[in-house]
């Protein structure tokens, strides 16, 4: 369905403060986000409209900011969201290693500004949504960190809007997608061409 690489740097020292460096893959029926809020809100929803059935959002979302009341698990998580800030499914930012019985999970670090592959895959006929990450240069890995039952026909609309939103809060930050591609109805095009272009670079 879509394949993406993502960055995320810090600019600034990390403080205790809550800080925010927060991305996301959206599929959304309007571009229009102008109401949406910064930091937790993920430049998507606001304290109003958060967690409304009329919102028709997904997103998948790539979260430093550990809130209570999104129930978030700690640290720097992955979530597949559903028209909400609370995660229908999340977990740490990890990765299984296939070489290991693909039982071994290895932590990635959304800080680190190492690039990292996302790979967001929708089964239509089983309604199986799987979230697959990597560090650029490992393959995809044949375990999902993520894989939760989700009929998208429920959520999306005739029309929508495939792309991203990136929201900072606290902190300064830059957010990087180096690229990605998107398959409406088969295997997006895999990125081995660009990243050739990425490991030969110093990041
Ligand atoms: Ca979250």
């Amino acid at each position: 369905m879509a394949s993406l690489e993502h960055n995320c740097n810090f600019l600034e020292p990390l403080s205790n403060a809550l800080v925010y460096c927060n991305m996301a893959f959206v599929i959304s029926p309007s571009v229009d986000f102008s109401q949406a809020g910064s930091g937790g809100y993920l430049g998507l929803f606001n304290e109003t409209n958060n967690g409304k059935p009329t919102n028709h959002i997904l997103a998948v979302e790539l979260d430093t900011a550990t809130t209570p009341q999104y129930d978030d698990v700690e640290g720097d998580h992955v979530g597949i969201d559903v028209n909400s800030l609370k995660s229908n499914k999340s977990e740490p930012v990890a990765y299984y290693v296939d070489n290991d019985g693909m039982k071994r999970k290895e932590e990635l670090d959304l800080r680190s500004g190492n690039p990292i592959q996302m790979w967001i895959d929708y089964n239509g006929a089983e309604k199986l949504f799987n979230v697959t990450l990597a560090p650029i240069e490992i393959p995809k890995p044949s375990r999902p960190l993520l894989s939760t039952s989700i009929d998208l026909s429920q959520i999306l609309l005739d029309s929508m809007y495939v792309g991203f939103s990136a929201a900072s809060g606290g902190i300064r930050t830059e957010h990087y997608i180096l690229g990605w591609s998107f398959n409406k109805t088969g295997q997006a095009q895999n990125l081995d061409m660009l990243k050739s272009s990425f490991t030969s670079q110093e990041w």
